[in-house]
């Protein structure tokens, strides 16, 4: 085929390798867990297509000096290696960015972003800032955008078997659990209300994506839901979580990442997890949570 060729789900990606785990939805989209892909086809496609991939992260208050460094030094390390990178990193104190010395492929624009006084805030109002970002520059600069929690840190490579037009994570904790069992928004006051006996998975806010286009209708529709919640004296109860949780119910993510991708080592190390690509950083809530 010429170089224009699109490549086919099959060229990359076999379900058949973990038969022991979700692999597949029900709208067919691929579940990506560690053995069902082939990240050299890949690689060798989107060199060719010269793309290049943007990672938003934010960090408020202390969690510049408790998380920043580490999750931009592993970043640096694993994050689409072989493929040009551009980190947004949106802080509240410029002066407090820890010194990092980037890979070649690799740069990144640090923002000035104005604190909330309250955390549910700091994290809610991500979406606004990633979608304002997106519209003033990054749908121009990146290919595909990921959106990631500081408070993580990566443990081997998070390739471009990744990418997608819309991708969403598994939350590590409920990927084995019954949907009626979900911690989905279950009040029909709030924008998020998920009745039971609906829903697909749960997934994890800490780690979203797609292309520009895609992640900026996730941001919009679910900072309009955080609005209408605001309007409407009620808050769901985890917040953005709950917000893309309802996103990703009514407009279904085409890629799936598997709970290898955003790991909590405190749930021990099941057989069902490979290959940790990235873990879950211990958390010292008396430290970091000084601004309830
Ligand atoms: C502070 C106190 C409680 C909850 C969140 C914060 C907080 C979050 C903060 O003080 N500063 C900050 O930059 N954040 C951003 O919001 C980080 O990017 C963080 O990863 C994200 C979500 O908050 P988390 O990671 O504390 O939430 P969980 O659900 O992962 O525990
Ligand atoms: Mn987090």
């Amino acid at each position: 085929g010429s170089m224009e060729s699109k490549l086919k789900l099959s060229d990359w990606f076999n379900p058949f390798k973990r038969p022991e785990v979700v692999t597949m939805t029900k709208w067919k989209a691929p579940v990506v867990w560690e053995g069902t892909y082939n990240r050299a086809v890949l690689d060798n496609y989107y060199a060719k297509q010269k793309i290049t991939v943007g990672l938003t992260v934010f960090a408020v208050g202390r969690y510049i000096e408790h998380y920043l460094e580490e999750f931009l030094t592993s970043a640096n390390k694993h994050f689409m290696v072989g493929h040009p990178v551009i980190f947004y990193i949106m802080v509240d104190d410029v002066s407090r960015m820890p010194l990092i010395e980037l890979g070649p492929l690799r740069s990144f624009k640090v923002f000035k972003i104005k604190p909330e006084k309250r955390w549910q805030d700091i994290s809610m109002m991500r979406m606004k800032t990633i979608g304002e970002h997106i519209v003033a520059h990054i749908q121009h600069e990146v290919d595909f955008l990921f959106c990631m929690d500081v408070d993580q840190v990566f443990q081997d490579k998070f390739g471009v078997e990744t990418l997608g037009e819309s991708v969403a994570q598994l939350q590590a904790w409920w990927y084995k659990a019954d949907p009626n069992d979900f911690t989905y928004e279950r009040r029909k006051e709030s924008a998020a209300y998920i009745p039971f006996g609906e829903g697909d998975f749960y997934y994890h806010a800490a780690i979203f994506g797609g292309t520009p286009t895609q992640v900026l209708n996730i941001t919009q529709e679910c900072f309009k839901g955080i609005l209408k919640d605001k309007k409407n004296d009620i808050e769901a109860q985890w917040h953005d979580e709950s917000h893309l949780n309802k996103y990703f119910l009514l407009n279904k993510p085409t890629k799936i990442l598997s709970p290898e991708y955003c790991w909590d080592y405190h749930i021990g190390l099941p057989a069902d997890i490979k290959l940790v690509k990235m873990s879950w950083q211990t958390k010292e809530y008396n430290v970091v949570r000084n601004n309830v």
